[in-house]
């Protein structure tokens, strides 16, 4: 069976099962700080599990399907064996609120056993044990033993049966996984190889999470306000079970692309294994830039383009030197977009895009290769010593601090991967922490950025400050114009506003017509006229939404918010400041429409006086 087909089967299922299809949202999700790109199928219904907004209201129903593409970096390590990817597809069903445990459980049974046919003693299930917060989950294991012999449902503590949150704070829950056993031959653990143990014997095949709590950024557990149901399962793993392979690298998501790299030797002289491992790196790596890039992410030092950047280069860092050939990443490109551009449409339409980033950064690493890396590790070892910069390492040697690593990197581009490769040492956990240090220091500037509209700055005169709190108000306007133009789907994305402009990003499929632009900027223009009172009113955050507020999600909201209202045209959460009156605005003018990545597009907005 192929993919396209597994895909299929499992979006039909949930379908029949009365839930709505809803697309992958973007690896890059703009709007939720809390998180540098999409890890989960999850992501797109944060807010809805948060209880900020209501999916009844915006998707009209309360449970959903999707295949969604998603990116894990922390896995970036294990890339190459049998069954880690960093650009993988998850198949999932979500609940918001309506069913809970016995009817996620039943699903995935009836999916894999009634529709899928998989051999039912192949399958194991886990569950939470419980801990000093949360009580064992015997709820779960009744449901298990309708379809398992007991011996075959696990459970474990948190470390592998707690999901989430994604990012330092978010929604999470105790999980149930199911596993698929390969062997029943137990390997020398014995009695104690069960799933999760290392031998290679079991996979991870579905995760069902039951998600009802929330953790705050202080470590605080507490509930949410529904109990909802997020799953996941690999399509890739679950193609590998489906087409008896050994390894995902050998399903059909992949076999083109091992094919053609395999078969053009650009490797050099390596073992049969060490070939076949770089294969998959490269693979694994090239298809993860594709969909990046795809989503608007560009090569850079900083959160996502660090991310992209570490695996494009770290992919030529498998060629042999001086193979390394643009074209020949290109034809990888090709084999990536025709594989899942059916059910990737925006795949085609950001090809020429893809290459031409790809390009620029081929270019400016193959000058990094020809540096001459000795000379640059000795002067990066000479300054650090000389500003006492953490860890010394002297002058001399093969050993790097991660400070030095993390110099190395962000001012020469070179990868850790190849100071590795051609035989420099030093502590990779350090280096990760050091990066992580940085990507910390620059989010919270992002966050700034997006929370005040730096409308506290005392660099900005009383007149710009003006300006900008009309801006505020008519990215309001905007939004609801928009959704009555274009439908209640329109959300808003991301906002940035400074005293010349607004930019307003949003999700949607298509380009703008010109009628469209023209209805919408009339429509807001329209509403000023009105001189509509701009009215704000503090209430909890259940009669906000109950009331049909609009809100954009990036943390979890207080209890308490404000909603700010313009005549009776437009209702939002938010924290202001804004005009009393619409007719402060002045008139409103769009200055482009333009996509900002994919299924995303970008308004950007003038006021004159
Ligand atoms: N969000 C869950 C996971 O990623 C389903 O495993």
């Amino acid at each position: 069976m192929r993919s396209e087909k597994i895909r299929k089967k499992f979006i039909d299922f949930f379908l029949k099962n009365k839930h709505k299809l809803v697309e992958s949202s973007s690896l890059w999700p703009k709007d939720d700080a809390s998180v540098l790109l999409t890890t989960a199928g999850m992501q797109q219904f944060k807010p809805f599990f948060l209880g900020i907004r209501d999916p009844q209201i915006d998707l009209n129903s309360k449970i959903f399907v999707s295949s969604q593409r998603c990116f894990r970096t922390s896995d970036i390590d294990e890339v190459g064996d049998a069954t880690h990817a960093t650009f993988f597809e998850m198949l999932g069903n979500f609940s918001i609120g309506a069913y809970f445990k016995d009817e996620a459980i039943n699903l995935a049974w009836k999916f894999l056993t009634k529709e899928l046919h998989l051999n039912i003693k192949k399958l194991w299930a886990t569950y939470f044990i419980g801990d000093k917060n949360v009580k064992t989950d015997s709820e779960t294991v009744k449901i298990w033993k309708k379809f398992l012999p007991e011996h075959r449902i696990i459970g474990y503590g948190a470390h592998d049966n707690w999901w989430g949150p994604p990012g330092k704070s978010g929604p999470c829950g105790p999980c149930s996984e199911i596993h698929y056993d390969f062997t029943s031959q137990p390997c020398v653990k014995k009695e104690k190889c069960l799933p999760n143990c290392e031998c290679g014997r079991f996979m991870e095949l579905w995760n069902l999470v039951f998600m009802e709590y929330y953790l705050d950024e202080a470590g605080k557990l507490s509930k949410l306000p529904f109990k909802n149901i997020d799953t996941g399962m690999g399509l890739e793993r679950l193609a590998l079970i489906m087409q008896k392979k050994q390894n995902i690298f050998e399903t059909d998501l992949y076999s083109t692309l091992m094919l053609k790299i395999r078969q053009n030797k650009i490797f050099g002289q390596v073992s049969e294994i060490e070939d076949l491992i770089r294969a998959r790196i490269v693979s694994d790596h090239i298809k993860g830039s594709v969909f990046l890039l795809a989503d608007g992410i560009n090569f850079g030092n900083k959160e996502q383009g660090y991310i992209l950047r570490r695996i494009f280069r770290r992919a030529l860092d498998q060629f042999q030197l001086p193979n390394i050939d643009l074209n020949f990443i290109f034809e990888l490109v090709d084999v990536v977009i025709k594989k899942y551009a059916k059910n990737f449409k925006y795949l085609n339409h950001r090809r020429q895009d893809i290459l031409d980033q790809m390009k620029i950064e081929f270019d400016q690493y193959s000058k990094v290769l020809k540096l001459n890396i000795e000379a640059l590790v000795k002067k990066i070892k000479s300054e650090n010593s000389k500003k006492q910069f953490g860890e010394q390492t002297g002058p001399s040697g093969r050993h790097l601090s991660a400070h030095e690593v993390f110099v190395l990197y962000t001012t020469y581009g070179l990868s850790p991967d190849r100071l590795k490769k051609i035989g420099f040492n030093f502590n990779t956990n350090e280096f990760e922490k050091e990066v992580e240090k940085h990507q910390a220091i620059s989010r919270a500037g992002a966050e700034k950025k997006f929370g005040g509209h730096g409308l506290n700055s005392s660099k900005l005169s009383p007149e710009q400050k003006s300006k900008m709190t009309r801006f505020h108000t008519a990215t309001h306007l905007l939004h609801q114009a928009l959704r009555q133009v274009l439908g209640k789907t329109v959300k808003q994305q991301g906002s940035d506003i400074n005293y010349e402009r607004l930019r307003f990003d949003f999700d949607y499929p298509q380009k703008l017509t010109q009628d469209q632009i023209n209805q919408v900027e009339k429509m807001v223009n329209d509403v000023i006229k009105k001189n509509l009172p701009v009215t704000f009113e503090k209430m909890t955050l259940a009669e906000a939404i109950r009331r049909g507020a609009l809100a954009f999600f990036k943390e979890k909201y207080p209890e308490n918010v404000t909603v700010y209202s313009i005549g009776d045209f437009s209702k939002e959460i938010c924290g202001g400041p804004h005009v009393k009156n619409t007719s402060e605005i002045g008139e409103f003018k769009i200055i482009s429409e333009k996509s900002s990545s994919a299924g995303i597009r970008r308004i950007k907005a003038s006021i004159q006086p």
